[in-house]
């Protein structure tokens, strides 16, 4: 099952945030219903009405104006302390630890890199389900925010800066999210799918990650191997795992095994991958991958190279 939503929190921490949500939610709306209730209530009750001359007329009411006063500010400091309390279940202390997953933002697409595992992936993120991680949020180029509101609370992405995140997954499944901070035009293209798998399956699908998929087979895959180097896609894409330079988009090396093209803007099948490769700048206007001006046969080269990248 797939959600996004505040309402259904699957970890501690975005427990913690939703449980204030409903809370102010609540007293909020319950502000509002006895404001309404009474401005409704006095404009009937005391209308003008035909032959009545002005009514009596009112300078102030100390106790009233004392009590309304009161009772917000009572409201208030409740709000805070509940706020307070929740920053700190939200945002548990991270002392110097090593983050899990280091995540960088760029316009438009998120890169991640497990350290230890020395993996680096894009757009989707796995996470063992019911541990805690770790995230190292970082930015390339402008101020992104990451957000997976069922997992964590919201956290700005600092170029020059490093920020600390938990996140965890009570239970297994897909959680999605966005980058949280406009970010120039396709910001809303810069979505983000979170899996938790059972342990097991995380760390198989890690290990699987790590490695290189195997070499194409067929005539038409390789053809396509090898445009993929002279069409200068590799100066922008690593084709590896652990590749040693940071390339200016997302790591191929599994990109067959992901579920989106560009961010969650296409579903990856093998048609949209030719309409991505042939035409990026209309799929995604302003996207920092050219138009590069491919005839038929290359493109059905290129794709069928990529489709052998599991
Ligand atoms: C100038 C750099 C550049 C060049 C050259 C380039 N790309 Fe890209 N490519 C990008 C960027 C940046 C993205 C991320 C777009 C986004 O999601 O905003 C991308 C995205 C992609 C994606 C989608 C990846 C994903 O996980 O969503 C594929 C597939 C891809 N490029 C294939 C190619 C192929 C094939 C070529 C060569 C014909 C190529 N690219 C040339 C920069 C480049
Ligand atoms: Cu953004």
């Amino acid at each position: 099952m797939e959600s996004g939503s505040v309402f259904d929190p699957v970890s501690p921490m975005a427990h913690t945030i939703s449980t204030v949500f409903i809370i102010v939610l609540i007293i909020a709306s319950a502000v509002f219903l006895l404001v309404a209730g009474l401005v409704t209530f006095v404009i009937i009750r005391y209308r003008a009405r035909p032959g009545q001359g002005d009514p009596k007329q009112w300078e102030g009411n100390l106790k009233i104006e004392l009590t309304w006063t009161g009772l917000t500010l009572l409201v208030l400091l409740g709000l805070f302390g509940l706020t307070v309390f929740t920053m700190d279940d939200a945002s548990p202390a991270t002392a110097s630890e090593q983050p899990d997953i280091v995540v960088v933002g760029h316009q438009w697409w998120w890169e991640v890199r497990y350290p230890a595992a020395n993996v680096v992936t894009a757009n989707e993120i796995h996470i063992p389900s019911g541990q805690r991680l770790l995230l190292q949020l970082e930015s390339a180029d402008v101020i992104h925010d990451f957000w997976v509101p069922q997992l964590s609370r919201k956290m700005d992405m600092i170029p020059g800066n490093s920020n600390k995140l938990w996140i965890a997954a009570n239970t297994p499944g897909l959680y999605l999210g966005a980058c949280a901070e406009f970010c120039g035009p396709q910001h809303a293209w810069m979505r983000l799918r979170v899996y938790a798998d059972p342990p097991e399956q995380f760390s198989a699908w890690l290990a699987d990650q790590a490695q290189l998929a195997p070499l194409p087979s067929d005539a038409l895959a390789q053809r396509g191997q090898q445009l993929f180097q002279e069409q200068t896609c590799v100066s922008c894409h690593a084709v590896t795992p652990n590749p040693t330079e940071n390339k200016v988009g997302p790591n191929l090396a599994h990109f067959a095994s992901r579920a989106t093209i560009a961010t969650g803007v296409l579903t990856n099948t093998p048609a949209n991958l030719a309409l991505w490769i042939n035409q990026p700048q209309d799929v995604k206007p302003g996207v920092r991958m050219p138009n590069m001006k491919l005839d038929v046969e290359q493109i059905q080269a290129l794709v069928a190279y990529l489709e052998t990248l599991q």
